[in-house]
């Protein structure tokens, strides 16, 4: 121990880093400071003047293909989640930084602070729709921020300046004598007293913001008109008759959401506005009423994200309504030449969709209601697509307002720009959910069952095989329609105790084999047989 204290070279070192403990510290509140100013009266000004949300849009839109491709593989639907916190761990590193320059020059401690700022109003007033009110939070955060760098730094360089000063006037020395402990103090107190405030105003804004969030107030409120076409009579027996299989139709609570919104959008239906153009006779606009008013059908299906692994959990099946995008299309005429729709939502996201796949028989449809309510926020209020049949990277796209009939030479939509195929139809797929992957199950008969699906095609036969062995027809439950999943189930009676494995492979009812390759989801889509092991007690 001894040695160690007086160890000169380690004894030094963490003099310096206890140093830039404080200011770093400091720095840290500042910048909360800044945030949770400008997160209050965002609330006020609208979500798009959030700094840490512009900013985290900017992030989402700027981040290399393969890492948003890493995020959304590695934590599905908690990479929004993930994003926040790395760009949380980012803010403290620079705000430490500015925050321990400050001590040594306030001014280059605040000059860092106000280049900060600068790159996040850039990424504020850049943002589609943006306006120069949106640039008022910030600004107002930022002279926070700086008042309170410099009320904290003051706090600790009174006495930084007569310690590292030995050699100052006597009343610097004097004054240093005096302050050296109450310095300290005095930052902490006024640490304490900032840090809380911070946290009040900031969760405050928060709170206010949903209480103000009137996309919601109107959602909830709103009455959906009934189908004129219903769906589908779902017939006894969708649902696997084994426990812990997931339910046939996903309630909207429990739907997978995948997007690029870091914030949902938060759209007024008075004044959305669907603006249809491009290659077409007849280019129009339709407001919301208008969309209600006409001959609303409802049909179930079930939606995919391509970004699913074999054996992933980013499907979920549902009942739609909406107005069929074959009669918007009949409406707008195409020309020749044409063959894609390129679909736009109000935050800039697009969805390079066939055009023939949107003229046929089956409901693609631009849908308000999802399982007997108006959307969720979160999958697209008050309009998104809904395309059975394809990934929602080509088709699904929600908070819809523009849809352009072009080519696919031409355009192309978000993810293929990044590296993502332009056509998307989805494969084959079926997955074991019981046993759950490395669960443990009593002796005697286990139960087994998952979900399959083929949209477009329907699932004709799924079979199973246990440790290697010969392939064995699975039990189908009933199918709905071609358009949505379809669950199977299988007893096993000779389970003797110990480890096994099931694997899983599905038929389309056109007779075609489930692909037993294994893919990575990029860039169309996961390929390969799902496999489990479970221990039978
Ligand atoms: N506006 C918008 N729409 C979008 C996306 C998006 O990022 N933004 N993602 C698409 C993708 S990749 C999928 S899989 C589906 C998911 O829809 P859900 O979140 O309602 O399940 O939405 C599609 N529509
Ligand atoms: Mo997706």
């Amino acid at each position: 121990m001894g040695t160690r204290n007086n160890n000169p070279t380690n004894g030094h070192f963490w003099t310096r880093v206890r140093g830039k403990l404080w200011p770093g510290l400091g720095g840290i509140i500042a910048a909360g400071s800044l945030f949770a100013v400008a997160q209050l009266l965002a609330a006020f000004v609208g979500p798009r003047s959030s700094p840490l949300t512009a900013v985290g849009a900017a992030f989402i839109d700027f981040t290399p293909a393969w890492l948003k491709n890493f995020a959304i593989d590695t934590f599905g639907t908690n990479d929004k989640a993930v994003l926040l916190f790395s760009m949380m761990i980012v803010v403290v590193i620079l705000a430490a930084v500015a925050g321990v320059f400050a001590v040594k020059r306030l001014v280059i401690g605040a000059g860092m602070v106000v280049a900060f700022a600068s790159v996040m109003g850039t990424c504020i007033i850049t943002r589609a729709g943006a306006m120069l009110t949106d640039l008022l939070p910030l600004l107002v955060g930022t002279v926070v921020g700086l008042a309170v760098l410099r009320y904290l730094i003051r706090a600790l360089s009174a006495k930084i300046s007569t310690t590292s000063n030995s050699a100052g006037t006597p009343k610097i020395q004097a004054e240093g004598a005096a302050v050296l402990q109450p310095s300290r103090r005095t930052f902490f107190v006024r640490s304490a007293m900032v840090a809380s405030a911070a946290v009040v105003v900031g969760f405050g804004g928060n709170l206010l913001a949903t209480a103000r969030n009137a996309a919601r107030q109107v959602r909830d409120a709103l009455k959906l008109p009934a189908a004129k076409r219903a769906a589908q009579a779902v017939p006894a027996g969708v649902q696997a008759p084994v426990k812990g299989v997931t339910p046939f139709v996903t309630p909207n609570a429990d739907f997978y959401r995948i997007d690029t919104a870091l914030v949902v959008p938060e759209l007024d239906p008075s004044t959305w506005e669907l603006r249809v153009h491009g290659m077409v006779e007849n280019e129009f606009t339709m407001t919301f009423d208008e969309l209600l008013a006409t001959d609303l059908v409802e049909s179930y299906a079930t939606l995919t994200c391509v970004s699913n692994v074999v054996g992933g959990n980013l499907a979920g099946n549902a009942k739609w309504l909406g107005y069929p995008l074959r009669e918007v299309l009949a409406r707008a005429k195409p020309k020749d030449g044409a063959d894609m729709v390129l679909s736009t939502s109000s935050d800039g996201f697009s969805a390079s969709t066939p055009l023939p796949v949107l003229q046929d028989d089956r409901d693609a449809m631009l849908a308000v209601g999802m399982n007997g309510e108006p959307l969720p926020l979160e999958h697209g209020f008050p309009v998104r697509m809904v395309v059975p049949g394809l990934y929602g990277f080509v088709s699904a796209t929600k908070w819809v307002v523009d849809l352009e009939v072009t080519t696919f030479a031409e355009k192309e939509g978000y993810w293929t720009s990044r590296g993502w195929s332009d056509h998307g139809p989805i494969k084959t797929a079926a997955r074991v959910e019981v046993p759950k992957a490395l669960g443990r199950v009593p002796a005697g008969k286990v139960g087994m069952g998952g979900t399959a699906w083929a949209q477009r095609r329907g699932i004709s036969k799924v079979e199973v095989q246990l440790d290697g062995g010969t392939w064995e027809t699975a039990t189908l439950a009933a199918e709905l329609s071609v358009d949505t999943w379809r669950q199977w189930s299988y007893q096993w009676d000779g389970a003797e105790s110990g480890s096994h494995n099931v694997r899983v492979r599905a038929y389309a009812a056109d007779g075609t084999l489930q692909e037993e390759k294994q893919a990575p989801p990029q860039p169309d889509g996961s390929s390969g047989w799902h496999q489990i092991t479970f221990t039978v007690e």
